[in-house]
């Protein structure tokens, strides 16, 4: 499985809401004719990690289905953040749109090419392991082994609050 973080706490400009923001760029991942878009998690709404006085981000993730490598895959996705304004300042600042590789079936890569898989920071994350056992309840972290339950027990705390959106 092909994982991708779908992430928003400002709109674009554009669009009403955070939500609408993803729902739009889950929408423009799908119309690219490289990749097919085969599962939706639900979407949740989550507190900014590390904790801050940004608004709280709207998450999900999606499994996708493509021929492209993992670094053409990530320019894409690069492309349609910035097609919904994002521009990249400062670490962890608020941002409209956010599309983050966190598998690509499994592949363990670490290097001066980005990007790292699976994303180094997919394990402690409440905000990237839930959407992603939507997806796959069976789903294993690529290194450790590890069940996605597994993990999101762990998380320390809640792992940041974090609950699904009423749909
Ligand atoms: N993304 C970040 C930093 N912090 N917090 C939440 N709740 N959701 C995110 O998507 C998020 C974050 C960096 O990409
Ligand atoms: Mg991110
Ligand atoms: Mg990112």
């Amino acid at each position: 499985m092909i994982v991708v973080a779908v992430g928003a706490n400002l709109a674009a400009t554009g669009y009403e809401t955070p939500l609408a923001t993803c729902e739009a760029a889950v929408t423009r991942l799908a119309e690219d004719s490289d990749i097919r878009v085969t599962g939706r998690s639900r979407w949740y709404e989550s507190e900014p990690v590390p904790v801050s006085d940004q608004p709280w981000y709207v998450n999900g993730a999606v499994a996708v289905e493509t021929d492209l490598l993992p670094e053409v895959l990530l320019a894409r996705l690069h492309l349609i953040e910035e097609s919904f304004g994002r521009v990249r300042r400062v670490r962890n600042e608020a941002r409209p749109l956010d599309l983050d590789l966190i598998d690509y079936h499994g592949q363990v890569r670490i290097g001066a090419v980005a990007p790292t898989l699976p994303h180094p920071r997919a394990a402690e994350r409440a905000f990237v392991l839930l959407p992603l056992q939507d997806l796959d309840a069976d789903w294993r972290h690529p290194v450790t082994g590890e069940r996605v339950s597994v993990l999101i027990d762990g998380l320390p705390g809640a792992g940041g609050a974090i609950r699904p959106l009423a749909d």
